[in-house]
């Protein structure tokens, strides 16, 4: 059966599309063992599972040809000196690309290969980061009041690969050290044998 086209509207402010098929937020607890400081993490657990981020997804068959597309809303904050951000993953068919269209806030696209290059892409209101295949993505949030916005794009049968960044960490992270949005070398990571 051939699907019909649609529109839909993302609405100024607030942002959730006006049709959503699923809506997921992700909080502090889901993202343990991604932070620097494991010490600030427990403490700030201990007082509050707060929401890091939430994804509004528009659902279409995860198959060749599709397009899986909505809007992901990053949170301001930190735990410790590092920023709030998105767990982060490899695309599970790893030579599929992503496309992000930042609609809000201020933050950074941390992305990097297995073969170990890194980079880092500021995201700003109206524009658009290109990921390649093979490039792993997390979405940062450094504004100090303000979400950060993404609509997002990407092939419906890419899924998601988020075992190896979780063993291995990120190689480069984003911090705040003397009033100054700093990208350092996480000193976490674990090397790949
Ligand atoms: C999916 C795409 C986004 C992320 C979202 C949350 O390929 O990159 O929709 O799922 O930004 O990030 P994460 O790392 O928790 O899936
Ligand atoms: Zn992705």
């Amino acid at each position: 059966m051939t699907d019909k086209p649609f529109t839909l509207r993302i609405p100024f402010p607030g942002f959730q599309p006006s049709r959503t098929d699923n809506h997921i937020t992700r909080h502090l607890s889901d993202l343990e063992g991604r932070f620097m400081d494991t010490e600030t993490y427990e403490q700030m657990l201990e007082e509050e599972d707060v929401m890091l981020y939430e994804v509004y997804e528009v659902r279409r068959p995860e198959i060749a040809g599709e397009m899986l597309f909505g809007i992901d809303i990053i949170h301001p904050g930190k735990v410790g000196d590092e920023f709030f951000m998105t767990k982060g993953h490899y695309h599970e068919m790893l030579e599929t690309s992503e496309l992000y269209y930042c609609l809000q806030g201020e933050g950074f696209m941390v992305m990097e290969t297995p073969e170990g290059d890194t980079a880092v892409e500021k995201l700003f209101p109206n524009s658009v980061i290109y990921v390649p295949p093979r490039w792993a993505h997390r979405t940062v949030c450094t504004g100090q009041n303000e979400d950060l916005v993404n609509f997002y794009i990407y092939p419906a049968n890419a899924g998601q690969n988020y075992g190896t960044l979780e063993q291995f960490g990120f190689r480069k992270i984003i911090v705040e050290r003397n009033n100054r949005i700093e990208i350092i070398d996480n000193p976490n990571i674990k090397h790949r044998s």
